[in-house]
C-alpha cells in the first residue's frame, strides 16, 4: 500500500500572502482527527496522521476500508440517515463511539468527499449550556441599551463569561477592512486593546472570505504541530489530490498567522464572524494566553452570541442614522419653506442656520451671478471664488461630495481649516454659480497597534519568507486635512435643497422676464390705443377740414375771380397743394396702420392678374414716363389680394417715380425659386422654398448704405421737391410682405438702377 500526504508546502511571500490557499493546507490541528469518505460508498479516502492517538488505529489500517467496518459499535443505519437528513447542520453533531469512548463528530460535504471530524468530549462531559438563560439575559441587555457600543460591551462580557477566554473583543471593520476594537472584556491583569486600530493586512481577503462562509474559527494551541492528511496513492490517481477544508473545524492555521499570534503572546483563539448583508461587519475575537479547546455546545453558545449581536447591528445603526436623518430632514423642511415663502430668499435668508443643519455642515456658501452669500466661517472671497471656479470646471454637471478635498484639489490644502470636506452642486450651466456646504478639518489620532506601514516584514534569510510585524507598540497616526464623513441623509438633503434653489432661481428669472414683458406689453397697448385714436382723428378731424380747404380753394380759383391778384392766387394754389399733400399723407398713414391690423383673408391669388390690373391703374403714369414694364410668368399664391395690389402699385410707382430723366424707364419682373435659408433677411432661418420676384429698374438708384433703412417709415433718400411722396410706401410694402410670411430686400447703387426682391413662401403660410 502506497500512502502519501497532501500537505501544501508553498511558502508565503510578499506576492502570494493575499492569496495563500489557506482552505487547502492539507493539515489539521491535533485536538481531533479527520476522515474523508468517498461520498458514493463511504470508503475512507483521507485520514489524518493522528488517528492512532484517538482510536488506536493508524491510517494504514483505515485507508481504503468502508467506515462501517471500523465503527461497528454504532448502528450504521443511524449514521446513513443522519447524513441524509442534513449534512451541514453542525448544531447537532453525530456521536461515534469507539471502544467505549464517545467522539463529537462534525460531518460536512466537501466536493466529492464527506468529511468527518472527530473530537473527544472535553472532561468526558456532554456540556450543555443553558440556552434559555443565555437568551433571556441577551433580551434583557437588548432592552437596557440604546447604543450599539454599550450593547457590544455587554456582549463581550457575556461571551467571556460563557466561554472563559482571557480576552473577548468586538472588532469592527471600516470600509477598507482596517479594524478597531470597539468593545472588550478581559482578565483584570491584562492591558486593554480597546480603541486600537489594526490594518487590513492583518486579516487578508481570502481569510475574510472564509470567515463569511464559516462563521466560527478555533485555534486551540499556537504551539501545535500540524497533522498531515494522508491518502492512498493508487498509481493511477496522481498524488496531487487536495481537500477543501473551508468548512472544517480542525483546519490547520496559516503559519504566518500563527507567528502573528505568537508575536502577540496569544496561546489560543476563537473567532466568530459578525455579518451584515453577507459581508463581514466585524468579529468577536477571543484570546487565551494558553492552549484552549472549547466544547462543542459552548462553541454554539458563543456562536449564538454572534447571532444575537448581528441581529441588533442593523437595528441600532439604522436607529442612530434615523435620529440624524430626522434632524437633517427637519432642517431641510425649514430651509425649503424659507425658500418657497421668500422671493428674495438668497438676499435675505442665505444666512439661515437651517441651511447648515440640513447637511450638518460648518458653513455654507451660494455663488450667484458674481456675488457670494456666506453663512458661517468661510475662506476669503478670492479663495471661495477660485474654489467655485475649479469645482464648476471639473464637475459641471455631477456635483461632488468628499471628506478630503485635497485628494482632488491639492492646491486647496490651506482651506482645510474651513473646507476639508465639501458638498458641491452647480446651479447654472456654463457658469461658476453653485452652492457649497463646508466641513472643517477634524484632526484625529489613530492608535495603531504597531506601525501599519510595517505590518509585514520580509525576513533577511534570502528575503523570501514573510513575517507579520513583531511589535504591537502603540503607533499614533495623526489624520489631517480630512473632515467627518458626510452621511447619506446629509448628501441627499443637500441635493434636494439645491434642486429647489435652482427652481427658485429659474422661477425668479422667468418672473422677472414676465414682468418686463408685461410692462412692454402695457406700453404697446397704450401706444396702439393712441394710434387707433390717431386713425380716428385722421379720418374725422383731419380729413374733413382738409377737404373743405381744398373745395374752397378750388372754388376760389375756378371762379377766376378777376379781383384776385396773382399773388393771392398763387397763395391759394399753394394752400390747395399743401392740403392735398397732407391728405395723401393721412391716407398713407391710415393704410400703413391698416396693413398691420386688418383681418387677413387669404385667397388663391394669381399675381399675373394682379400685375395686369396694376398696369392699367398706372397707365397714365407709364405713358408719361415713356416706360416699359414686363414680367415673365408670375406665381399663383395664397394671399390677401388687395394687399398684393397695393404692394405692386407701391413698388412699380416707386420705380417709375425714381426713373432716370435721360432715357425711357425699363422695368422687369423675374421670378425664381430659392432656398429659404439663403435669404439674408430670414433671421429665423425658416425652412422651405420661396418665390423670389425681382423687380429691376434702370432708374437713379440709391446709395448702398440705405438698402435697409429704405423700408423705414418717413425715410426719404431723395429731395421731396423733386420726388414728391410721403415716405411711407415702402414701409407698407414691408408690412405686407410680413403679413405673407415673406421678406423684401432692396439692392442698388447710386445711378445704377435698383432691384427690389419680394420673397413669398412657396407653400404660402398664412
Ligand atoms: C487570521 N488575523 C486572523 C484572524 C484574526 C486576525 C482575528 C482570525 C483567526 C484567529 O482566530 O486568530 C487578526 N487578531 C487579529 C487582529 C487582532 C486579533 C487584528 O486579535 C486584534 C486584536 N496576518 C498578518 C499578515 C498576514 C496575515 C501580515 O498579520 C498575511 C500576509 C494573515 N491572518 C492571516 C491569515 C489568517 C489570519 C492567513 C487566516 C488564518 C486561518 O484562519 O487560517
Amino acid at each position: 500500500m502506497n500512502i502519501t500526504d497532501i500537505v501544501n508546502r508553498d511558502v508565503v511571500n510578499l506576492t502570494n500572502c493575499e492569496s495563500e490557499p489557506i482552505h487547502i493546507p492539507g493539515t489539521i490541528q491535533p485536538h481531533g482527527f479527520l476522515l474523508g469518505l468517498k461520498t458514493e460508498n463511504h470508503i475512507i479516502d483521507f485520514c489524518s496522521a493522528n488517528s492512532k492517538d484517538f482510536i488506536g488505529l493508524p491510517p494504514e489500517v483505515l485507508l481504503g476500508k468502508p467506515l462501517s467496518v471500523i465503527f461497528s459499535e454504532v448502528p450504521y443505519a443511524d449514521f446513513i440517515s443522519y447524513v441524509r437528513e442534513d449534512v451541514n447542520d453542525r448544531a447537532r453533531p453525530f456521536v461515534f463511539s469507539f471502544h467505549g469512548e464517545s467522539f463529537n463528530t462534525t460531518v460536512h460535504q466537501s466536493e466529492q468527499t464527506l468529511i468527518l471530524e472527530f473530537e473527544p468530549f472535553p472532561d468526558e462531559a456532554l456540556d450543555l449550556p443553558n440556552l434559555y438563560s443565555q437568551t433571556r439575559s441577551f433580551v434583557s441587555l437588548m432592552e437596557q441599551h440604546d447604543s450599539l457600543i454599550e450593547l457590544c460591551n455587554d456582549i463581550a462580557i457575556e461571551t467571556r463569561r460563557i466561554t472563559g477566554y482571557d480576552r473577548v473583543m468586538i472588532y469592527r471593520f471600516d470600509e477598507e477592512y482596517n479594524g478597531e476594537v470597539i468593545a472588550e472584556a478581559k482578565r483584570d491583569d491584562l492591558e486593554s486593546f480597546s480603541g486600537q486600530k489594526y490594518p487590513h493586512t492583518d486579516i487578508p481577503p481570502q481569510a475574510r472570505a472564509l470567515y463569511v462562509k464559516n462563521p466560527l474559527r478555533i485555534i486551540a494551541d499556537v504551539d501545535y504541530q500540524p497533522v498531515p492528511l494522508l491518502t492512498l496513492n493508487n498509481g493511477d490517481e496522481k498524488s496531487n489530490k487536495s481537500l477543501d477544508l473551508s468548512l472544517s473545524v480542525l483546519r490547520s492555521v496559516s503559519p504566518i498567522h500563527v507567528e502573528y499570534l505568537k508575536n502577540m503572546g496569544v496561546g489560543a483563539t476563537l473567532t466568530i464572524s459578525l455579518l451584515q448583508n453577507n459581508k463581514l461587519w466585524g468579529l468577536i475575537a477571543c484570546h487565551h494566553y494558553s492552549a484552549k479547546v472549547l466544547a462543542h455546545y459552548t462553541r454554539l453558545a458563543a456562536l449564538l452570541q454572534g447571532h444575537f449581536l448581528t441581529s441588533q447591528i442593523r437595528v441600532r445603526e439604522v436607529a442612530e442614522e434615523f435620529e440624524i436623518s430626522q434632524g437633517v430632514e427637519q432642517a431641510l423642511l425649514e430651509s425649503l419653506s424659507l425658500l418657497h415663502e421668500n422671493e428674495n430668499f438668497i438676499d435675505d435668508y442665505a444666512t439661515s442656520p437651517s441651511l447648515l443643519r440640513l447637511a450638518n455642515a460648518h458653513s455654507f456658501v451660494i455663488y450667484h451671478q458674481g456675488r457670494l452669500y456666506k453663512n458661517g466661517n468661510v475662506p476669503s472671497d478670492a479663495e471661495l471664488i477660485s474654489l467655485f471656479e475649479s469645482l464648476s470646471e471639473k464637475y459641471p454637471k455631477t456635483g461632488l461630495h468628499t471628506e478630503q478635498l485635497i485628494d482632488i484639489f491639492p492646491e486647496f490644502e490651506n482651506l482645510s481649516k474651513y473646507a476639508a470636506g465639501v458638498i458641491y452642486h452647480s446651479i447654472a450651466a456654463e457658469s461658476p454659480d453653485g452652492v457649497l456646504w463646508l466641513r472643517a478639518e477634524r484632526r484625529e489620532t489613530i492608535n495603531w497597534a504597531g506601525n501599519p506601514h510595517k505590518a509585514v516584514v520580509v525576513n533577511e534569510d534570502g528575503g523570501i519568507r514573510l513575517s507579520p510585524r513583531k511589535s504591537f507598540a502603540l503607533w499614533m497616526e495623526e489624520v489631517k486635512n480630512k473632515s467627518e464623513k458626510w452621511r447619506k441623509a446629509e448628501i441627499n438633503s443637500a441635493s434636494s435643497f439645491t434642486y429647489a434653489l435652482q427652481k427658485h432661481i429659474n422661477f425668479h428669472y422667468v418672473r422677472n422676464q414676465e414682468n418686463k414683458n408685461r410692462i412692454l406689453n402695457d406700453e404697446l397697448k397704450a401706444a396702439n390705443k393712441e394710434l387707433a385714436n390717431l386713425n380716428w382723428i385722421s379720418t374725422h378731424d383731419l380729413k374733413e377740414p382738409l377737404r373743405k380747404i381744398q373745395i374752397f380753394a378750388s372754388k376760389v380759383l375756378d371762379r377766376e375771380n378777376p379781383d384776385l391778384s396773382a399773388q393771392v392766387k398763387d397763395s391759394v394754389e399753394r394752400m390747395r397743394f399743401a392740403a392735398g399733400k397732407m391728405q395723401l399723407l393721412i391716407e398713407d398713414i391710415l393704410s400703413y396702420s391698416k396693413a398691420g391690423s386688418i383681418d387677413k383673408v387669404f385667397e388663391e391669388t394669381d399675381l399675373n392678374a394682379v400685375f395686369q390690373s396694376v398696369l392699367q391703374e398706372l397707365e397714365d403714369n407709364i405713358t408719361e414716363k415713356n416706360a416699359s414694364i414686363a414680367a415673365d410668368s408670375l406665381p399663383v399664391l395664397r394671399a390677401i389680394p388687395f394687399q398684393l395690389n397695393q404692394l405692386f402699385i407701391n413698388i412699380l410707382s416707386n420705380a417709375l417715380k425714381f426713373s432716370d430723366e435721360n432715357g425711357p424707364a425699363i422695368i422687369t419682373l423675374n421670378t425664381s425659386v430659392v432656398e429659404g435659408k439663403l435669404i439674408p433677411e430670414n433671421k429665423t432661418q425658416t425652412d422651405g422654398l420661396f418665390y423670389a420676384i425681382a423687380v429691376r429698374d434702370n432708374g437713379i438708384g440709391f446709395e448702398k448704405e440705405y438698402q435697409n433703412r429704405i423700408f423705414d417709415v418717413f425715410q426719404r433718400l431723395h429731395p421731396a421737391h423733386k420726388y414728391p411722396g410721403t415716405g411711407i410706401g415702402l414701409a407698407i410694402c414691408k408690412k405686407i410682405m410680413e403679413n405673407h410670411k415673406g421678406f423684401i430686400t432692396a439692392d442698388s447703387e447710386l445711378g445704377a438702377g435698383a432691384v427690389f426682391t419680394l420673397y413669398f413662401p412657396v407653400n404660402g403660410q398664412e
